[in-house]
């Protein structure tokens, strides 16, 4: 029986790239998005292995209303891929935008957590899986990412305490975390300076969302019997600095 994929965020990057990798290996996914011209596009080109809708992670009470109102047809889910996600500028925080970094909270976990809990349900009768994108900066403290690492490491150990709470029910759950992936990620988190971003990603070859897709693809096709907890990816060309030392 075709299986049926959740990918929030579809409309761009890891979202995208993974649902095509999904759906050319014979899957069908659901995909929201908050863009619905990229999402119109998208349901072109995939036809009816795409069921588009437009949502914003931060409405709570309208994830509620997504979930609920699935067409029967596409009611099982047997993966999520709490995908959708972004960083706010790279300011100190002493020197941030509190509504900046409060708007990447409520995106990247309270979006996140409902909307995992709003499909559990139907994971668990299917004995699906979840697959959160985490990023590596949940573990590597980096200035200017304090609220986006936290929101990261938040991840991490919500999918590893959850499945804690899922153990017996079948559902794997895995924390993806990837370091320097060229998409509109970083587009994003510099307010949509494209130099900054070319600037960040140059000479140095960094993943591809098709890298991440392929990763994320492989976790949903391995046997029931195998839970993948933690996966962490880096570029070769991206390593770890030292501690700062401040000197008067
Ligand atoms: C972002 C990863 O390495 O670009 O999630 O900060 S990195």
């Amino acid at each position: 029986m075709m299986k049926t994929a959740f990918i929030t965020g579809v409309t761009a990057g890891i979202g995208q790239a993974t649902a095509q990798k999904l759906i050319d290996d014979g899957w069908r996914v659901i995909g929201t998005g908050r863009r619905k011209d990229r999402l119109d596009a998208l349901a072109d080109k995939w036809g009816d292995k795409l069921l588009p809708i437009v949502s914003d992670m931060r409405d709570i009470d309208d994830l509620g209303r997504v979930v609920r109102q699935l067409p029967e047809e596409w009611q099982g889910i047997d993966l999520l891929v709490n995908n959708a996600g972004l960083a706010p500028p790279m300011d100190d925080f002493q020197d941030a935008d509190l509504d900046k970094q409060l708007n990447a909270m409520r995106t990247n976990m309270d979006g996140l957590i409902a909307i995992t809990r709003h499909l559990l349900p139907t994971l668990i009768e299917r004995k699906g899986a979840i697959i959160n994108l985490a990023s590596v900066a949940g573990s590597y403290p980096y200035r200017g990412g304090a609220v986006y690492g936290a929101t990261k490491a938040f991840l991490t150990q919500f999918s590893l305490s959850l499945r804690s709470d899922l153990s017996g029910s079948g559902v794997r759950v895995t924390s993806i975390e990837p370091g320097m992936v060229e998409t509109e990620f970083t587009l994003v988190r510099n307010e949509g300076d494209q130099k900054a971003s070319d600037k960040l990603y140059e000479d140095m070859n960094p993943m591809t969302a098709d890298d991440i897709a392929g990763a994320i693809h492989w976790v949903a096709s391995l046997p029931p019997h195998l839970n993948i907890n933690r996966l962490e990816l880096m570029p070769t060309s991206q390593s770890f600095a030292g501690f700062t030392v401040h000197r008067d």
